[in-house]
């Protein structure tokens, strides 16, 4: 059994050793050293090239390489009938709510205008803006794997947490919001935004003019979904008009972010380079193996995503 491991993002020797040791005998090649296209049983895959995965003729299950799978649905030669599962991993989730934490309590305990002041040789304590967790409205979009985790650790604190997600929901301590009907309430009622959906035609470009406007003036937007669910050009003159008090953003519309993009120096736009959380071969390959297991075995794969809804 083969696997073609296809990413130029990753360490592919850290991917091959690790998938190595979970799977005793299974020969990992590195795209595009792909050898002879027929031997490929699985691919594991990050933004695969268009067609990459359709040269593949006995390929019998795609594995993203991260929680997310539109860089694999972006390609219009996927082939058909052929399963395609995710990475669900409690570091993954962990990783994604210490970054969604960390932002968070940035925005509330008011940190960036304390570091603007610190670079001024201000001391105020700016007492007028104090605010308890309580009356802090976090607004989380997508109540999934991620969105689940962080919502419950910003309740643990104390923040008053409400989430959207597609499907009606009922979290202890998140008021909870489905479907395109309830998005205006959730949003009235949001200072800090975080959306951790994943990216499909019905959320493409979600986080846009209108979506801000119907959030209270001075909210916060904080992005570690996609890129493509926000419309970039909406962004900052919804800042300079403070319509939004600052934006922190993990993911783009093109990656790397190019030099030039105006949101490097925007001083409200705060920037990672799409490392929110990372999948960590260590903890991930053991998953991918039990998928090959089951595979061959004829038992239902972990984590498979649901074509028609694109996640
Ligand atoms: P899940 O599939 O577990 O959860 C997705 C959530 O989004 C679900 O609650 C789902 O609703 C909701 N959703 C999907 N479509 C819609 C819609 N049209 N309207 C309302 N809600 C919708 O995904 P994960 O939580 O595991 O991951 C989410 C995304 O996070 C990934 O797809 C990826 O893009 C991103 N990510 C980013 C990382 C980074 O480092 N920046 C790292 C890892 C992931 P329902 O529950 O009803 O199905
Ligand atoms: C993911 C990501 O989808 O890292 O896992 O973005």
């Amino acid at each position: 059994m083969t696997l073609l491991f296809i990413s130029g993002f990753d360490r592919a020797d850290w991917w091959r050793d690790a998938l190595q040791k979970a799977s005793p005998g299974l020969e990992v090649r590195i795209w595009p050293d792909t050898g002879e296209p027929a031997d490929i049983d699985y691919a594991l895959a990050w933004k695969p090239r268009p067609g990459v995965l359709a040269s593949l003729p006995n390929l019998k299950a795609i594995f993203s390489l991260g929680a997310g799978v539109d860089h694999i649905f972006l390609d219009p030669d996927l082939p058909d009938g052929v399963p395609v599962t995710r990475i669900v991993d409690a570091d993954l989730t962990a990783g994604m709510s210490e970054y969604v934490l960390l932002h968070t309590l940035r925005y509330h305990r008011n940190q960036p205008a304390f570091e603007r002041q610190q670079r001024e040789h201000v001391w105020d304590m700016r007492m007028a803006e104090l605010r308890q967790a309580r009356e802090t409205r976090v607004g989380i979009l997508g109540l999934g794997e991620l969105g689940q985790d962080a919502a419950g650790k910003l309740v643990a604190l104390g923040f008053d947490v409400a989430g959207w997600s597609r499907t009606a929901k009922n979290f202890p301590g998140v008021t909870c919001f489905a479907g395109a009907a309830g998005l205006p309430a959730m949003l009235a009622r949001t200072d800090i935004l975080v959306c951790l959906l994943p990216l499909t035609p019905a959320t493409r470009g979600i986080l846009n003019a209108d979506t801000f406007a119907a959030m209270p003036r001075g909210s916060f937007l904080i992005n570690a979904g996609r890129g493509g669910h926000l419309v970039e050009d909406d962004l900052v003159p919804a800042l300079d008009a403070g319509q939004l008090a600052g934006a922190t953003l993990d993911v783009f519309a093109t990656e790397p972010l190019p030099a030039e993009h105006p949101f490097w120096d925007h001083p409200a736009i705060t920037i990672s380079p799409h490392n929110a959380s990372v999948t960590d071969p260590r903890s991930v390959a053991a998953q991918v193996a039990e998928n090959i297991r089951r595979q061959r075995a004829g038992e239902p794969l972990l984590n498979l995503v649901d074509r028609d809804a694109g996640y």
